[in-house]
């Protein structure tokens, strides 16, 4: 039984920041780009933010957010971004980073594993690292790590297709790729909590590989094999636009309740139309913001803060158009 309708009490605030939400300077280059110090700066630090995907809403978000904090402190930023959220397609860049020499690199790495030698060699060869979203298994070399509460955002998640089908039934996660270290936080959270409420059925996760076509032939072929899901939670941006669509192909969209991790304007599209019940938001201009201000702390060797937790906010139709909506991340930081 469904009760889309029903989903009430749904604002969440996670994590300790919660101020400056997805707001943008000037001078957006999604995959790549040199933005100047402004406001009394003279650009004397030289920033490189690497995102994890180029032209992904949540890190052209964290983009602005970045260019806005360095643009008050003096600093120039280099944004660059592999084509997919892929490592071997994120190391490369990371290396010619490197190579140019910038006081400091604010990345997210694509791979918790992967990304662990060339980071470390980014900070052996002098160079400041603030790790921004994700993370890799040892960060030690790190100056600073910011993150979004991304374990208690995916046990929020839960709550959200909890309250809309009280009865139970049958859930599953759509991720990414196993050893991205936000979406497997988020899978976790997501399935401890399920493991909670007995009245509830885990069917594990599946990856997507940050491919929306991919997200909804898989979420097709599940339905098709246990038509009584009630409930996907899709780990992020791409996976929940391509769980939408497989949702809606499938003809499900009124039994299957939708929580995604993320607020594009497609999926905040996707919410007001009613695919979508619920989005976890992240604040990603705050990592973004937060960063710079470590990095340059990093720089001038004054103590920086070794991890920084972001809130987010669960987003609905009965927020969507008033508290809720400052939330919805930036294609563009114009
Ligand atoms: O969810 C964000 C980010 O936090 C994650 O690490 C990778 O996917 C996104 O960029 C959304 O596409």
């Amino acid at each position: 039984m469904k009760f889309k309708r029903q989903l009430i009490s749904m604002i969440a605030i996670g994590g300790l920041a919660v101020t400056g939400l997805a707001g943008c300077a000037s001078g957006d280059t999604p995959s790549g780009g040199e933005s100047s110090a402004a406001g009394g700066g003279d650009g004397e630090y030289k920033l490189s933010f690497i995102q994890g995907v180029a032209g992904d809403e949540f890190y052209i978000s964290m983009q602005c957010g970045i260019e806005e904090e360095a643009a008050k402190l003096g600093a120039t930023v280099n944004t660059q971004g592999p084509a997919k959220f892929d490592p071997t397609l994120q190391k490369p860049i990371i290396d010619s980073v490197v190579a140019s020499k910038p006081d400091a690199i604010l990345v997210a790495p694509t791979d918790v594993t992967a990304m662990q030698a060339p980071l470390r060699a980014a900070a052996d060869a002098g160079i400041k690292v603030v790790l921004v979203d994700t993370t890799v298994e040892d960060p030690s070399f790190a100056a600073s790590q910011i993150a979004s509460d991304n374990l208690g955002g995916g046990a929020e998640a839960f709550k959200a297709i909890q309250e809309l089908h009280p009865d139970g039934g049958k859930v599953l996660v759509i991720s990414v790729d196993p050893g991205i270290s936000t979406t497997d936080a988020r899978a976790e959270g997501f399935e401890k909590a399920v493991g909670e409420d007995s009245k509830f059925e885990y069917l594990g996760v599946q990856y997507s590989h940050n491919d929306p076509a991919e997200a909804a032939r898989l979420v097709t072929a599940a339905l098709a094999k246990d038509p009584d899901i009630v409930g996907i939670f899709a780990a992020n941006l791409f996976s929940a636009e391509g769980t939408a669509t497989g949702v809606r192909q499938s003809g499900k969209q009124d039994t299957v309740s939708i929580v995604g991790f993320d607020a594009g304007p497609a999926q905040v599209a996707q919410l007001k139309e009613g695919t979508v019940q619920a989005l976890v938001a992240q604040q990603p201009a705050t990592i973004g913001s937060d960063g710079v201000q470590q990095a340059i702390k990093a720089i001038k060797g004054e103590k920086t803060e070794e991890k920084i937790q972001t809130g987010f906010k669960v987003l609905t139709l009965d927020n969507i158009e008033t508290d809720g909506a400052d939330y919805v991340y930036k294609s563009s930081c114009s």
